[in-house]
């Protein structure tokens, strides 16, 4: 058999909780130390979570918008971030980070929780702007967490693209994103073979009730692993975990496979280095036979499908 030569070393770089008032530069500096642990791994790209440069802000009400404001970064690099850069290029290290992005658009402020793809190089190679944004727009005080994702972004305004680099087809996403069999499909119709997720996910309770714990990793895991297996992809899910402020997120960081399996996981709610050495050749099996789209799909026999985004029931 021959021996693949699209073999990377991932490294989900999992997060444990950062402080409301953790500076930048303390978060850079663990971002730092997990990617000297992938180096000393022989990793050849790094995931670090969504909003991986601060806490996950959404849980509170702010009322000022400069209250808002600091938790996003307004260059790409920064001043806090350019440090993350130079020591991956320097490494040879690809990575994907997520961060809360302020940008000047036509004339008006945007806001997104966005996450870029950097080459071996250093160079920043892929955007994404998370679309599925969860939780609700206005102050709810009744609850004791909120989740405010809907007021203090925008909805990601760049689809769903994929990009050549690392010797494969790359895609991202973020956490919401996950559950949603079109952020994969998409991706999957450009033959993605490695898709990138951050998440921060509470780990009874979410936005929309109470869930018992092991139904928040179930879904966590249901959906990556379907995602994968259906669109013949690996996916690269890292959490930010742990108890953040009093809210306890949980883990759960994976590493699945194209046939769906896990390969690694995480094991505590820490800063932690998960890796495994991803073949994209791997993908090809599927993608040439059971999923592969050209010979089977039928967009035309799909005729439920609608322009709406709701459902749309039918007549009575
Ligand atoms: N940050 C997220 O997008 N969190 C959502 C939920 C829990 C609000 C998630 O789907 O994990």
């Amino acid at each position: 058999m021959v021996k693949s030569n699209r073999i990377l070393t991932v490294g989900a770089a999992q997060l444990g909780p950062i402080g409301l008032n953790e500076s930048r530069e303390a978060v850079v500096d663990r971002l730092l130390a997990l990617l000297e642990t992938a180096h000393d791994r022989g990793c050849d790209l790094v995931v670090f979570p969504e909003l991986a440069l601060t806490t996950f802000f959404p849980r509170w009400y702010f009322q000022e918008q400069g209250a808002i404001d600091r938790f996003f970064e307004t260059a790409m690099p920064g001043p806090d971030t350019a440090r993350l850069f130079e020591r991956a290029a320097e490494y040879g290290i690809g990575f994907c980070l997520g961060f809360a992005e302020l940008v000047q658009q036509d004339g008006e402020t945007m806001r997104y929780n966005a996450c870029i793809l950097v080459d071996k190089e250093g160079t920043i190679v892929g955007k994404y702007r998370k679309v599925h944004l969860p939780g609700h727009a206005d102050h709810l005080p009744e609850r004791k967490w909120q989740h405010l994702e809907k007021a203090y972004f925008d909805v990601g305004d760049l689809g769903f693209p994929v990009w050549r680099t690392m010797g494969g087809i790359m895609g991202m996403c973020i956490c919401n994103d996950r559950r949603w069999p079109e952020t994969y499909r998409m991706m999957g119709l450009q033959g993605v073979e490695m898709i990138m997720l951050g998440y921060n996910t509470p780990a009874t309770e979410p936005p929309w009730g109470f869930e018992p714990t092991h139904l928040a990793s179930l879904h966590n895991n249901l959906s990556m692993q379907s995602g994968a297996y259906q669109n013949a992809t690996w996916v690269i899910g890292v959490a930010k975990a742990g108890r953040e402020e009093g809210c306890d997120m949980m883990g759960g960081t994976l590493i699945v496979a194209p046939t769906g399996e896990i390969v690694a996981q995480g094991r505590t709610l820490d800063d932690e280095l998960v890796v495994a050495d991803c073949d994209l050749d791997a993908c090809n099996h599927y993608k040439n036979t059971v999923f592969n789209f050209a010979e089977h799909r039928q967009p035309d026999q799909y005729g439920l499908i609608t322009e709406t985004a709701g459902v749309v029931l039918p007549p009575e």
